[in-house]
């Protein structure tokens, strides 16, 4: 294991987050490639990405002037099914981050026990502060490459940060214009042309699905539990709500600006206004604090220093906005305040150092990998209903998405059992998740 990693590291060595992610997954194996030795190899192929598309994308701006962006897709493993996995618009897009999302995206979506591959894309552009029909333009030309290595049956993306329901409408009109063809290349659609009812809420309920199976091994639930979220987004949003629903207290969002500390707790009416103000008027968190009495807001500098948001005193911590913002120092303040659970709902929000003095103090944690599978899982259901040709109810695809994130907190429980590391998420979803990769890839010759 350790001259794999290190080959990674030797091959690539400005790739600290790849490193990161890759370095969790070998940690967890070594008990099974003790009782499977023959899986060694297959750990050599996958630490590599099948393909990696690198492209350039140029727009207009509004003023007339040339923009030159990068563009990304990862396809980093399709030993199960096409590769499948979201678009990230950040300035902070690389192939480092790209791959460690990547890699994450194999072992979830081999958890979820749908056919699904693992991919990730995106690109360097920032939709902040840009008008729609900049992100419209700039959608357009990324697609004009990408489309030529994706399909429903090749690899199929669709959100991450910075693309949700707008940005998903206009690659997808473009792909159809390129290809001629309507098709479910992308997941996250519009209601009105193929897209899932459940799929925006997914990542954020199933993250809470998950987080009340976890809880409920220890006798508790969310019912009466103060809970902080990071994070305004989509996942946050939708874990927010979900909270709501089974009788927790919300006190927490943030953005790259700062964060906002509500202590009576953020209800469905002030919910409700969060979504108009991130959804539609596309404004910063801090207006809710001008917006409603007795709120605290804190500036976040430098980003993703969250500056005092993993301090408030919870019993559940919910990171939902991007990778490495709780690290060990925050971790031990969430441990001071006796916090019961840290489920991530982003994916690798915490630091290797934090989710180490998580488990040293007996807090349950949950990496994303897991907790957070509920969205690629829902994308998954979108794709069996657009071959179908049929679109099912609300109740059918959220009974689905509970019962995929029942069975994959079973999983990663009852793996990580079995592989003498009771209580150990982290393990135990490695472990699950690599089995079956393993499998398929030793089946299909190693191509
Ligand atoms: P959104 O773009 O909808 O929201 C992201 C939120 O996180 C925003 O509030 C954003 O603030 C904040 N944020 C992003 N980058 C930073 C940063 N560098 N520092 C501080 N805050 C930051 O994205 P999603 O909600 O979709 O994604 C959030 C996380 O969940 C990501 O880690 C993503 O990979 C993961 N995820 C998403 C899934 C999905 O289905 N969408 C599925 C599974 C995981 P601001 O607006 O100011 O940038
Ligand atoms: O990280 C993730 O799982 C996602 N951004 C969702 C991917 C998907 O294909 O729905």
């Amino acid at each position: 294991m350790k001259t794999v990693y290190d080959s990674v590291v030797a091959r690539d060595p400005n790739q600290p987050e790849f490193h990161q992610a890759v370095e969790e997954v070998l940690d967890s194996l070594g008990p099974v490639i003790e009782a499977h030795p023959e899986y060694l190899p297959v750990v050599k192929a996958m630490v590599e990405a099948e393909r990696i598309i690198q492209f350039r994308v140029a727009w207009y701006d509004d003023d007339g002037n040339l923009q030159v962006n990068r563009g990304f897709r990862i396809q980093m493993n399709s030993a199960i099914g096409p590769y499948k996995g979201g678009l990230r618009f950040h300035p902070s897009v690389n192939q480092s981050i790209l791959k460690f999302l990547a890699f994450e995206q194999v072992f979830k979506n081999s958890l979820t026990q749908l056919p699904m591959g693992g991919g990730k894309g995106g690109s360097d552009f920032d939709p902040k502060g840009k008008s729609d029909n900049e992100v419209m333009r700039f959608c357009q030309a990324f697609m004009m490459e990408l489309w030529r290595h994706i399909g429903a049956n090749t690899d199929v993306p669709a959100g991450d940060i910075g693309v949700g329901g707008r940005e998903i409408g206009y690659l997808f009109g473009m792909y159809k214009k390129l290809q001629n063809e309507f098709t479910g290349i992308l997941t996250g659609k519009g209601l009105a042309y193929g897209g899932s009812l459940i799929r925006p809420q997914a990542t954020g309920y199933g993250l809470v699905y998950f987080a009340r199976e976890m809880l409920a091994t220890t006798g508790k639930s969310f019912d009466g539990a103060t809970v902080s979220i990071s994070g305004s987004g989509n996942v946050a949003q939708f874990a927010c709500e979900k909270v709501l629903h089974l009788g927790g207290k919300p006190v927490t969002l943030s953005d790259s600006s700062g964060w906002i500390h509500d202590p009576a707790g953020i209800d469905p009416e002030k919910l409700a206004w969060i979504m108009d103000l991130k959804n539609n008027r596309r404004g910063r968190i801090s207006e809710y604090a001008e917006n409603f009495d007795g709120i605290t807001y804190t500036k976040s500098e430098p980003e993703p220093a969250s500056n005092g948001l993993w301090g408030v005193n919870v019993d559940i911590a919910l990171p939902c906005a991007t990778q490495n913002e709780i690290n060990a120092q925050e971790a031990e303040m969430l441990v001071a305040n006796a916090v019961i659970a840290v489920v991530e709902g982003a994916n690798m929000p915490c630091t290797p150092e934090a989710v180490e003095v998580f488990q040293n103090h007996g807090v349950l944690f949950a990496p994303g990998k897991a907790s957070n599978a509920g969205g690629v899982a829902t994308s998954g259901l979108e794709m069996s209903q657009n071959s179908l040709r049929l679109s099912w109810t609300s109740e059918e695809v959220d009974g689905r998405l509970d019962a995929i994130m029942v069975n994959i907190h079973k999983q990663a429980y009852e793996t990580a059992e079995k592989y003498g590391m009771p209580g150990n998420y982290v393990a135990g979803a490695n472990i699950a998740g690599f089995l079956k990769i393993a499998e398929a890839m030793t089946a299909q010759g190693m191509v």
